[in-house]
């Protein structure tokens, strides 16, 4: 193969999400970033008919606090049912193991969220080894891409599936 696109296809289907209820959890650490990532997701998550109200936004200080708030808020019953819900998070690397004890706890953590609950989570954290590769990633600069975008469309094919298959 002398080339390839790297990342995900677009989807095959034409998804409607206007019924879709969406909850985004972001982190306050690195907010610009995180911002920018949350922002990447709403247009994408309102490009496929999400209703911006349908979209309900919390925030924590940081990662490690993700799966625990998402869970708590799943399963609490005065929030009406979400039918998918985005961790959205930036972890840099620093010169401690905080950055390695944190990503696999988070990662782990969501992915326990979403099969416990069987709502589906989307994986919105970052892992980066320095800022620049952050600020890439979050579609802040020259030749960035922001990857909010990917994730709200992702959010959008697994509410409507999880609909479709439970
Ligand atoms: C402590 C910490 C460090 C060092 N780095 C980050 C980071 O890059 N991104 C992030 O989201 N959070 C970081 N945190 C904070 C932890 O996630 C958590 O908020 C605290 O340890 C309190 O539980």
């Amino acid at each position: 193969m002398e080339s390839f696109t790297k990342g995900v296809k677009a989807p095959t289907e034409q998804y409607d999400g206007s019924k879709l209820r969406v909850l985004i959890v972001k982190t306050r650490w690195n907010s610009e970033i995180v911002d920018s990532l949350v922002e990447g997701a709403i247009n994408s998550l309102t490009s496929y008919k999400v209703e911006r109200s349908n979209i309900h936004i919390e925030d924590v200080a940081g990662s490690y606090e993700l799966p625990f708030a998402i869970q708590t808020i799943l399963c609490n019953r005065v929030y009406n049912k979400f039918d998918v819900a985005i961790a959205i998070g930036v972890l840099i690397k620093g010169d401690t193991m905080h950055f390695e004890y944190i990503a696999e706890a988070v990662s782990h953590g969501l992915m326990r969220v979403g099969l416990d609950t069987s709502t589906p989570v989307v994986f919105g954290v970052l892992t980066c080894l320095s800022e620049t590769q952050a600020l890439q990633r979050a579609g802040i600069g020259e030749n960035s891409h922001n990857h909010g975008n990917d994730w709200g469309q992702c959010a959008v094919e697994m509410g409507m599936k999880r609909e479709r298959w439970s």
